[in-house]
């Protein structure tokens, strides 16, 4: 589909479920023609709600469907199109500074502030500097009282030796509470069932591994996805036993990427990386592609 193609159809879109996708809170998703559109057509409504004023949209690139593959064929495919972006990736310090200003700043609370992930509290502030957002006292209930909000790399960055382009990129990157963040560490993502740490939203840390809070699983999930999809051929693997971190836990992994749909605020924050550092997470685009890639051949990797 040509790029005025898909402008038009999320425009008509947007014109027909405007008055009515207020009311709704999940967006449509799955590999059915036209999904992709109706995925924009939420990301259009949802920048314009968040913003208090509607913007003009930004151009669509065009997307590729990745129409009728599966499998390995899938999977080649979308690393493919994950590698081919700009020459020169943002550095570490621009992206974070772009994460606290812009992809992750939302209206929360009353006014500009970050949503804190593993936490699920807000923090206000509009800087671009992490030392800038502090916990109002104890937030998220975790018996800490948290001076600023720091990055966290779901994939573990000791797990890279924190090289580029890997630990710039933010479609693997989310912005904490320093205290949730240094309690998950390294450890692979697991149920929890009795936990030695927990935030109020429900993240946990215990014997089997950090746990998300629910809202947060599909994110987490898609990430980890994404992450593997476009650098498994990397060095990705430094000092870890991958079987553990990674392999045994692709069921898991597919379980919460369709358990937590993406929702607004992550439909907007792919379009928002994406204008900054240059390519998508496809894994939020269209939420099927995990399943069709499939567990056997997402474990191969
Ligand atoms: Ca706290
Ligand atoms: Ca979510």
């Amino acid at each position: 589909m040509s790029r005025i193609k898909i402008v038009l159809a999320a425009a008509s879109l947007l014109a027909v479920s405007a008055t009515s996708a207020r009311a709704q809170s999940t967006p449509p998703v799955g590999n059915h023609p036209g999904a992709f559109e109706s995925l924009k057509a939420y990301t259009l409504l949802a920048s314009i709600d968040r913003g208090g004023t509607a913007s003009p949209p930004i151009p669509l690139p065009v997307r590729e469907s990745w129409g009728g593959l599966s499998g390995e064929q899938l999977f080649q495919e979308l690393h493919k199109a994950l590698m081919s972006v700009r020459a020169a990736p943002p550095g570490y310090k621009q992206a974070k500074a772009y994460m606290y200003s812009k992809a992750d700043n939302v209206i929360c609370g009353g006014g500009p502030g970050i949503m804190t992930f593993y936490s699920e509290v807000c923090v206000r502030g509009s800087s671009d500097n992490g030392g800038d957002y502090p916990e109002q006292g104890d937030q998220n209930e975790d018996g800490v009282v948290d001076s600023f909000v720091n990055a966290e790399h779901i994939w573990p960055q000791s797990y890279f030796k924190s090289a580029m382009p890997m630990v710039s990129d933010l479609h693997q990157l989310a912005p904490t509470l320093y205290t949730p963040n240094s309690r998950r560490g390294n450890v692979r993502f697991a149920e929890v069932s009795n936990a030695s740490y927990s935030t109020s939203c429900g993240s946990k840390l215990g014997r089997e591994g950090f746990e998300p809070c629910d809202p947060e699983k599909g994110n987490v999930a898609r990430a980890m996805l994404y992450f593997v999809a476009r650098y498994y051929d990397k060095n990705i693997r430094q000092g870890m036993n991958y079987k553990d971190f990674w392999t045994s836990r692709v069921p898991l992994l597919l379980k919460w990427n369709r358990q937590d749909p993406p929702d607004t605020n992550e439909l907007r924050r792919n379009d928002l990386v994406e204008a900054f550092q240059g390519n998508r997470n496809p894994f939020i685009d269209d939420p099927s592609l995990a399943d069709r890639i499939g567990e056997a051949v997402l474990e191969a990797h």
